[in-house]
């Protein structure tokens, strides 16, 4: 990182900071990017930047999903190509799924700046959103899908959303699974899997726990005992008890 030294006690967070600054540089990233981290930057600090257990419930219980899904794919936007391409990139290896690059602010060129920002990278399977494919229930720009891949998927993974689309995707019938610091947001409460956890330490857990699932059967009391108001309200808890104390 440019002057900030290891020592320093935010040097983590400053380091990321600096990733969705280069991502915006890179043009892979919206400028809007910047405001949405710093949102999901003062959850986290409430959330005392750790991965708490109601993170890990909904990681064990998302990689069962993903593992027993016919056609998962990993929705990519510009904030999480710019925070956590490696780990996307093996989350896709792992599940033999596609990437899909879906973005809200249209801005001319970014989609195929993260497509190849992926490739370079090394990811294997990049799909681009089409005009053939479009999805029901939404307005935005991120109505427009692959028909290989979020149009014909029965489990999308949608780190770091913005609502319209995961209620969207849930009124097609698909599953929803999302990483959101923040408890309260749209995508939060309509997703049916809910980590409330910051991507860049989610996305390794959920990877080893995929890694780490031999028989998807022996797992799937993580799917049927799984709450997802149950996890979020424990997230609010922890905020407000952080607040409080
Ligand atoms: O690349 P685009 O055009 O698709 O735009 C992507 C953003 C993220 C700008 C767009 O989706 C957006 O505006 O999102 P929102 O509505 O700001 O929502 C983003 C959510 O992600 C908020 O609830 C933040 O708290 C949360 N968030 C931000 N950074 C992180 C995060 N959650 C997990 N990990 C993070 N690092």
């Amino acid at each position: 990182m440019s002057d900030v030294p290891k020592s320093h006690p935010r040097y983590l967070s400053l380091s990321l900071r600096d990733q969705i600054v280069k991502g915006v540089e890179l043009g892979i990233t919206s400028v809007h990017g910047l405001i949405a981290h710093g949102r999901g930057e003062a959850y986290d600090y409430l959330l005392c930047e750790k991965t708490h257990s109601f993170a890990i419930k909904a990681i064990q219980a998302a990689a069962v999903m993903l593992k027993d899904a016919l056609h998962p794919v990993i929705s990519v936007n510009g904030n999480v190509a710019a925070l956590v391409p490696d780990n996307l990139i093996e989350l896709s290896k792992l599940l033999k799924a596609p990437l899909e690059v879906n973005i809200f602010h249209t801005e001319d060129g970014r989609e195929q700046r993260i497509c190849d920002y992926l490739l370079d990278n090394g990811a294997l399977n990049v799909l681009m959103p089409t005009k053939e494919a479009q999805l029901n229930f939404i307005d935005s720009n991120r109505r427009f899908v692959n028909p290989e891949g979020i149009y014909k998927s029965d489990v999308v993974f949608v780190p770091l959303e913005d609502g319209d689309r995961c209620e969207a995707l849930i009124r097609m019938g698909k599953r929803v699974i999302t990483i959101d610091l923040n408890p309260l947001s749209r995508t939060s409460k309509q997703a049916s899997i809910t980590i409330v956890d910051n991507v860049v330490r989610a996305l390794p857990i959920l990877c080893n726990e995929i890694r780490s699932i031999e028989d998807k059967s022996d797992h799937q009391e993580l799917i049927t005992e799984y709450n997802n108001d149950k996890v979020l309200q424990s997230a609010l808890h922890h905020i407000s008890r952080g607040v409080d104390g």
